[in-house]
């Protein structure tokens, strides 16, 4: 047997241009949570005029803020930014009772964008806190919906997102807990956590029916479905948007190399080398514009063939809260139009 005589040389299968395609997963983007948040603050620019002040990325999507900030809407970090009397509205991840009461202070005039998901959580927190439970909160402590939730039993919460942290959990009586988990989170390191903490306290009560929302899910259930026959899973989200970092977490545990992009511009040109199938999916806080921008970048990359797979179907729709509906209501109707 011979030896080679120099180092083989890594080569890339070229890829046929009529072997590329797209697969645009369904559902992707807009939940009716953001559809809602991103309503109430257009709808408020329109009816009360500017300045509308927004606590927070009202949700985490960079091209969303810029563009309301476009319209008007002026983005602070804490109500103290917000000149008292003004207008504000809280973004999609929700508040504790603590703004809500420094708002009142304050004299501000509230508009809550908070989706009715979080809300949810945030009454079961109330309701097992009343009933003597200690909580215990799943999720990402950093994260505004998680202080929003955590707020509401500030005394008897405590937030682990580790295994080890749960492991480490002390509480007066482990008879007597309660869990509930963050909207946005992964279904499988979800039902992990819960497993670990009915280990730790086989007593431990939960929601009726589970915490993560119907949106977080079916995106991640459509990323299952179609990742084994992808060569590349791209996430159109912001780098701090939690739902749409579980997307390629999903995608890559399941051996599917993914990437998180905020716009086209964001794809390097070496993701692609060898690869014929890329599947798209955007996060909940993602326009479809910029899904469009990208599909047209594949394109122009030679992926000729795009077909959408919807994994399953979703129309869900939240109504307006009643600030906007009684804005809507008291705006002056516009002149119908004279028909010739
Ligand atoms: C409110 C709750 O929570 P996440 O970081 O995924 O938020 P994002 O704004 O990206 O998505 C919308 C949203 C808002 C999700 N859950
Ligand atoms: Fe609401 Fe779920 Fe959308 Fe979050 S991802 S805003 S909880 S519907």
């Amino acid at each position: 047997m011979s030896l080679p005589t120099a180092d083989p040389v890594a080569t890339t299968p070229s890829v046929n241009s009529t072997d590329k395609r797209v697969m645009l997963l369904k559902p992707r983007g807009f939940c009716a949570g953001v559809v809602r948040a991103v309503d109430i603050v257009e709808i408020a620019l329109d009816t009360f005029g500017a300045p509308i002040y927004v606590r927070k990325e009202i949700v985490h999507n960079s091209y969303v803020v810029n563009d309301l900030a476009g319209k008007g809407a002026i983005f602070v970090n804490e109500l103290d930014e917000v000149p008292s009397g003004a207008r504000v509205i809280y973004s999609a991840h929700g508040v504790s009772p603590a703004v809500r009461e420094n708002a009142k202070s304050r004299g501000l005039k509230v508009i809550d964008a908070t989706c009715p998901l979080v809300t949810k959580v945030h009454v079961e927190a109330i309701k097992f806190a009343k009933q003597g439970y200690s909580l215990v909160l799943v999720g990402h402590r950093d994260h505004e919906e998680v202080e929003g939730t955590q707020g509401e039993a500030p005394d008897v919460t405590q937030v682990v997102s580790t295994v080890e942290e749960v492991a480490a959990l002390v509480v007066p009586d482990p008879n007597k807990v309660a869990y509930l988990t963050q909207t946005t989170l992964s279904l499988d390191e979800a039902r992990y956590m819960i497993e670990a903490l009915k280990k730790k306290f086989p007593n431990i009560v939960g929601p009726h029916a589970q915490d993560i929302c119907y949106a977080t899910e079916n995106r991640q259930t459509a990323v299952k479905n179609v990742a084994h026959g992808a060569d590349l899973v791209l996430v159109v989200g912001s780098r701090n948007s939690s739902n749409s970092n579980r997307l390629v977490e999903v995608s890559q545990n399941l051996g599917t190399n993914s990437y998180l992009i905020d716009k086209a511009e964001d794809i390097q040109p070496v993701w692609l080398e060898g690869v014929s199938t890329v599947a798209i999916t955007a996060g909940a806080s993602a326009p479809e514009i910029l899904v469009q921008e990208v599909v047209a970048y594949l394109q122009d990359k030679g992926y000729g063939s795009v077909e959408e797979v919807e994994v399953m179907p979703e129309n869900v729709r939240f109504g307006l809260p009643p600030e906007i509906v009684q804005a809507i209501a008291a705006a002056p109707k516009l002149p119908v139009a004279a028909t010739v």
